[in-house]
């Protein structure tokens, strides 16, 4: 039997290996039906994932790689790349063959690192993806003619389609099979003194491999450099030192190799790529204006403006069904049920409580929707681009708008995203703005106060809602940058990192991945409000509801009995109406989270806060949209029996102070939005920051800095407005 018949190894498994943004993500998702997030901006994925992909002969595990430019690498998301590939990586074997993603429209860039890759001697298949956009630019690549060259199985592909998936693991399955081809070196001095240096290192009893001794050799001051000091010591420095003299003694070692390798491809990509000219399109029509300084500025605040327009005028058909299925749903357990804490905990517990943020996902999905576009777009590397001056100002680069970005969705994905920052202390500046970024879980709070105490007044095409809204994202994104200005300027100087960001082509959305990321969007969501909402509710159900002395309800039953001897008709219902609601408030009062709110008021007393508010902002430090939550079950136990209108933000609207002033004016409400945007009220947050940078000094500094600037914003804001 031939070999490239027979079945796999156990626990074979594949890699998906290139550089940034060529569509591994959406590949591999295509692959193995998995959800991995895919965007078109360059450094998307920053951790592995893995998954189960089938091919002809059986399952293979496929790991999905965060992308990188070469195997020299510089930040800590591009090691994993190549730490998987050298077989450093501890719990994962050296993989059974690499299926290295290249863009078509980027030939000569993306095959720096594919012969790098091709040099280690592992089984390769090469995907040359976004062959149709390739296309509709006039690049067309002689698919055959460069195997030929690479010496290597390339499979011409369309990622985010079918297009070339048979094809693909029937080439994989080939490739794990047989013995790869011999490719000599690029670059054989380099090899042999590699050979020479690990031979010399291994005399003194500390041989690295042959492929780590090169790295070392190439990248002064790098990870394998390290690596290799750590083994054999300070001799390493020495010899090292001499071979990189003796390679190129003009220059480095790093520019000699860049040189060749770019010398080969040059000539590789003059026979297999062929370049017709088109015609200027409206895409690059649109390129222009938005990366233009000036006309891209006022465009992104155009966009941006529109985007919250839509948040506010789209949702609400839907939020009123959700709303009025979750009355008709109280009804329903209030008529079939005996009065009591059963129906309580379940009509205002979880109805009122975890039903007052999930009215929330209509909007959560449209702003996510138009996120998720201008991603796919390209759109928001353009962004990224317009704010590099402003981050640069700042002293953060371009790079930190990447992880930014993500924490607009939640800090925790773009805390980790910061792997794609190779200098530490920027990582860490921007780790510490990330979380002012305006996640997902604020926009339930600022959605409630919004549409409870800003009018719905127009102004154009322009509807005052949104433009607090969008004026509470800008306030997030401006608390973020001053933070790391303080932070640079006063705990970390070092200079402004100067970084390209590499600007991706516009690209026409691929509406399945976009469509997956909106579901899981909304799954997210939902799932918070099953768990730890849900939880929440019913704690503070229980804290609100009880205790219920006796002697408190007699008393209120002697009036009854009084005023049913004394009263009839609707003079009698209106008394009994007022005792019910006298009777609501005082047990309110005198609840657990009555007593514990009036306690812990005070502090909060400045601000504006009667003691439900804090109490919903105490609970809320776990996960911020819990406030939302609590105030829905707070006051549905404590509501008035008569009042018809089961809506939240009316409730609010009615709240009074015990001398009949209202509770939220215009400054206090504001004060709370202000301390939502600032406060790091998210255990997760917390969590990431501690595990990212490996001490409990810096999630703490954050929370102290963070609530201190969210009690001073909501303070001045009540106090001044
Ligand atoms: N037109 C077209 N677009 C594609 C194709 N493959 C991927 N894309 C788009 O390219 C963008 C980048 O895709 P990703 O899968 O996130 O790229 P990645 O290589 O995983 O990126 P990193 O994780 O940042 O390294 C997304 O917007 C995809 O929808 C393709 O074959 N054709
Ligand atoms: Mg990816």
């Amino acid at each position: 039997m031939p070999d490239s018949l027979a079945g796999l190894p156990d626990n074979a498994s594949i890699v998906v290996v290139g550089n940034p943004n060529t569509g591994k993500s959406t590949l591999f998702n295509n692959l193995t039906g998995l959800r991995q997030k895919t965007a078109n901006y360059p450094g998307v994925t920053v951790e592995r994932r893995t998954g189960v992909f089938r091919l002809p002969k059986g399952e293979v595990t496929l790991i999905d790689l965060p992308g990188a430019y070469s195997l020299a690498a510089h930040s800590p998301d591009e090691l994993i790349a190549t730490d998987v590939l050298l077989g450093k990586i501890d719990d994962l074997p050296l993989p059974h063959a690499v299926l290295i993603v290249i863009d078509a429209a980027n030939l000569r860039r993306n095959l720096f690192m594919t012969t790098q890759i091709l040099e280690i001697g592992l089984p390769v298949v090469i995907a040359l993806n976004m062959i149709d956009l390739a296309e509709k630019r006039g690049i067309h690549i002689d698919a055959k003619e460069l195997a030929a060259r690479l010496k290597a199985t390339v499979v011409p592909v369309v990622a985010g389609s079918n297009e070339g998936s048979a094809a693909l693991s029937e080439a994989l399955q080939k490739a794990i099979n047989e013995t790869p081809a011999e490719r000599p070196p690029l670059l054989p001095k380099l090899r042999a003194a590699a050979q020479e240096l690990a031979d010399d290192l291994g005399k003194l009893g500390a041989k690295p491999a042959l492929l780590d001794a090169e790295r070392a050799i190439v990248d002064a001051g790098g990870t394998a450099e390290e690596r290799l000091t750590e083994l054999a010591g300070d001799r390493t420095e020495t010899l090292l030192g001499d071979i990189r003299e003796r390679l190129n003694p003009e220059g480095s070692v790093a520019a000699l190799e860049a040189r060749t390798r770019y010398a080969w491809i040059e000539a590789v990509v003059r026979d297999v790529e062929t370049r017709t000219d088109r015609k200027r399109t409206a895409v690059d029509f649109i390129d222009k204006a938005t990366s233009h300084p000036l006309i891209g500025a006022i465009l992104f605040f155009v966009i941006m403006a529109t985007v919250f327009q839509a948040v506010f005028s789209w949702a609400g058909p839907i939020m009123d069904m959700i709303d009025d299925t979750a009355a008709a749903l109280g009804d329903l357990v209030n008529a079939n049920l005996p009065e009591g804490a059963i129906a309580s905990l379940i009509v205002d517990g979880v109805i009122a409580g975890v039903g007052s943020v999930i009215i929330f996902l209509p909007q959560i999905l449209i702003l996510f929707a138009f996120i998720i576009f201008l991603e796919d777009s390209g759109y928001m590397a353009r962004a990224a681009f317009l704010m590099d001056r402003l981050m640069r100002a700042c002293g953060l680069s371009g790079q930190s708008f990447i992880p930014m970005l993500s924490s607009f969705a939640c800090a925790v994905p773009g805390i980790m995203a910061t792997r794609v920052i190779p200098n530490p202390r920027d990582r860490l500046c921007t780790m510490l703005a990330a979380p002012f970024m305006t996640c997902s879980a604020r926009l339930p709070v600022y959605a409630l106060l919004i549409a409870a105490f800003v009018p719905d007044a127009r102004y154009g095409f322009l509807n005052l809602q949104g433009l607090v809204l969008f004026g509470l994202y800008m306030l997030g994104i401006f608390g973020g940058i001053f933070t790391a200005l303080i932070m640079k300027r006063f705990a970390f100087g070092g200079p402004t990192p100067t970084f390209l960001i590499e600007i991706p082509p516009y690209r026409l959305p691929n509406l399945k991945s976009m469509g997956i990321r909106l579901l899981d969007r909304g799954r997210i969501f939902l799932y918070r409000a099953g768990t730890i909402i849900f939880t929440v509710a019913v704690v503070v159900w229980a804290l609100v509801y009880f205790p219920r002395p006796a002697e408190l309800l007699d008393g209120f039953d002697a009036q009854r009995t009084q005023a049913v001897a004394q009263f009839a008709g609707t003079e009698l219902q209106e008394r009994i109406a007022k005792i019910d609601n006298q009777e609501a408030a005082a047990l309110l009062e005198n609840s657990y989270l009555g007593r514990a709110g009036q306690t812990v008021q005070p502090v909060f007393a400045p601000l504006g806060w009667d003691w439900k508010v804090t109490a919903g902002v105490i609970a809320s430090f776990p996960a911020r949209e819990v406030v939302v939550a609590v105030l829905g079950t707070i006051y549905a136990v404590g509501n008035d029996v008569d009042e018809t209108d089961t809506r939240l933000l009316n409730r609010l609207q009615n709240a009074t102070h015990p001398d009949g002033t209202p509770v939220f004016t215009t400054g206090m409400a504001i004060g709370i939005m202000i301390f939502f945007a600032f406060c790091l009220q998210c255990m997760a947050t917390v969590a990431i920051m501690r595990r990212e940078t490996n001490t409990w000094k810096w999630p703490i500094s954050a929370w102290f800095y963070m609530t201190g600037l969210g009690y001073l914003g909501a303070l001045l804001a009540y106090q001044l407005i």
